[in-house]
């Protein structure tokens, strides 16, 4: 704790006595603080922050450019680090420059919230931490020696941890206020979140990175796969979802996995939740279209039940791997489980845009079966968030939320940096650790197993789009679905090339 000494001595000077016990009590973490005593802080730390809201110095770091590191860079950088200390420490201090910078920016994003956006409790909360994770990065002297490092690890994993339910925070406040209509059109949701997510995960990929830089594992370059093989990725994937989905609705699709056998280099957990999402909304479509079809089955056979025979074997999700121009890698999950309506295709990509709970199943599965589907569309009426949304985002679902995104966004961050302390482990351990988190419903609930997050898509688009790739949608209403995954081989592209630019609200 030696850093978190230097840290509050420097805090105390310039942010008063109640800013540095917010300070200790953060550096410290649970090991040093007693409970009361971090409460304690706590309380302080929120007296003090209502004060320091509007900072120049959060706009003076705000305003310094970003260092933008290529993969190509980070991958030759990080080669054989764990064998040279001076990389290890010249890694920790680029983190050490970069962190406080793009939190600033974040910090100014709600800053410029509404007022009375700011002042929800739980807004606040998300802008305290990002301030105390601010003052406190920004005042860690450079590190110089590998002890030192070793302190700056553990500030960073305390940070990590200690961001984990802001997302979290974040929905619940925004769904608060939308539901007291305070948003309204001031505030671009979806953009909103973009840059509070895509920050997030450079922040967590960063850090994590040098978390992991002197860890010698086979084929990995800190948390980079470099050989990562996609179809192992696409089973692990599947196996996953055929578990949730056979919890969920006591079936499941096949899916038909085909393509050639390519290796990338990639973040594991990345790809495998975006496969792992894209998966869950063709199984869910494939079995609600297939329940919807027997229910109009049955509903024809009333009068004569024994013409009814079992229920068609559901078609299969097909996954193909498709090696594209130019380094891209593209995979296409195909469904045949209604497709998409056609008033619905821009709304599925709003955070928090979910049909889950909708009367009908699937958006199409009634256009198939001929029957009516008004209560489908008349749903979600504002682009942003409809009244599914809001309940989607209801608290239910908020821890949840975090875990989505902590399953993904997050979870770059949540798994992955309980993959530091065993990294030793399979590279599994880290997306398992994120959708393990996803899977558990607060008291068994599984609702949210498969879908009703709304996450899914915008999330896994804004995984994809941060290396390079994109995710886009091809829909057929009444057929299916075709979701194709670009992803680009990221030695061979200028990785988070629009990471942190700062949010126009
Ligand atoms: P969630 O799955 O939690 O609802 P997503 O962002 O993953 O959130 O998807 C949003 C919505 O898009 C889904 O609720 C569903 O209505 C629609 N959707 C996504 N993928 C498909 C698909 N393959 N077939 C039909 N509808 C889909
Ligand atoms: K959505
Ligand atoms: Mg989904």
């Amino acid at each position: 704790h030696k850093i978190a000494q230097r840290i509050v001595g420097g805090l105390s000077s310039s942010l008063g006595d109640s800013s540095a016990a917010a300070g200790a009590w953060w550096c410290a973490g649970r090991s040093v603080s007693s409970g009361s005593a971090a409460r304690q802080a706590e309380f302080q730390l929120n007296t003090v922050r209502a004060e320091s809201f509007y900072d120049s110095t959060v706009e003076k770091y705000a305003a310094q450019d970003v260092e933008v590191l290529s993969l190509r860079q980070m991958l030759s950088f990080g080669r054989n680090a764990w064998n040279d200390p001076d990389k290890v420490l010249k890694s920790a201090r680029y983190v050490q420059r970069e962190l406080p910078k793009r939190l600033a920016r974040r910090l100014l994003d709600l800053q410029l919230l509404p007022y009375i956006v700011v002042t929800n409790p739980h807004i606040k909360k998300v802008y305290n931490q990002y301030y105390v994770s601010f003052e406190t990065l920004r005042r860690v002297p450079t590190i110089r020696t590998l002890e030192e490092n070793q302190d700056f690890c553990q500030l960073l994993r305390e940070h990590l941890d200690s961001h984990a339910p802001m997302l979290d925070s974040l929905a619940t406040g925004l769904r608060e206020c939308k539901s007291k209509e305070l948003v309204g059109s001031c505030l671009h949701m979806d953009s909103f979140f973009d840059s509070m997510l895509r920050s997030r995960i450079s922040r967590r990929v960063i850090a994590e990175q040098h978390l992991h830089i002197n860890n010698k594992r086979p084929a990995f370059i800190g948390i980079i796969c470099t050989d990562l093989d996609v179809h192992d990725s696409i089973d692990f994937a599947v196996q996953k979802t055929k578990q949730v989905c056979m919890e969920t609705y006591g079936t499941a699709p096949d899916v038909l996995v085909s393509g050639p056998h390519v290796t990338i280099p990639y973040i594991p957990a990345h790809l495998d939740y975006m496969v792992y999402e894209l998966l869950k909304n063709a199984m869910r479509a494939v079995v609600e279209q297939g329940r919807a079809q027997q229910a109009a089955r049955q509903a024809g056979a009333a009068g004569n039940p024994a013409y009814l025979g079992p229920p068609p074997k559901l078609p299969p999700v097909h996954v193909r791997v498709c090696p594209g121009v130019n380094g891209t890698l593209t995979l296409k999950v195909s469904d045949q489980g209604g497709g998409i309506a056609d008033d619905l295709i821009d709304k599925v990509w709003s955070y928090g845009f979910t049909t889950i709970g909708r009367n009908t199943q699937s958006a199409s599965s009634s256009t198939s079966t001929g029957s009516s589907s008004t209560s489908n569309n008349s749903a979600g009426k504002d682009s942003g968030m409809g009244p599914d949304v809001v309940e989607g985002l209801g608290s239910g679902m908020v821890q949840q939320v975090a875990a989505g995104a902590g399953g993904g966004a997050g979870s770059g961050a949540a798994a992955m940096s309980n993959g530091g302390g065993s990294s030793g482990g399979g590279r599994r351990q880290q997306p398992g650790g994120g959708l393990q988190v996803l899977m558990r419903g607060p008291g068994g609930h599984s609702r949210y197993q498969m879908a009703g997050l709304g996450f899914g898509l915008p999330l896994s688009r804004l995984y994809a789009r941060y290396f390079g790739g994109d995710l886009r949608l091809q829909t057929i209403p009444g057929y299916g679905v075709d979701a194709y995954l670009t992803l680009r081989r990221l030695e061979e592209h200028e990785w988070e090339e629009h990471v942190d630019a700062p949010t126009t609200l």
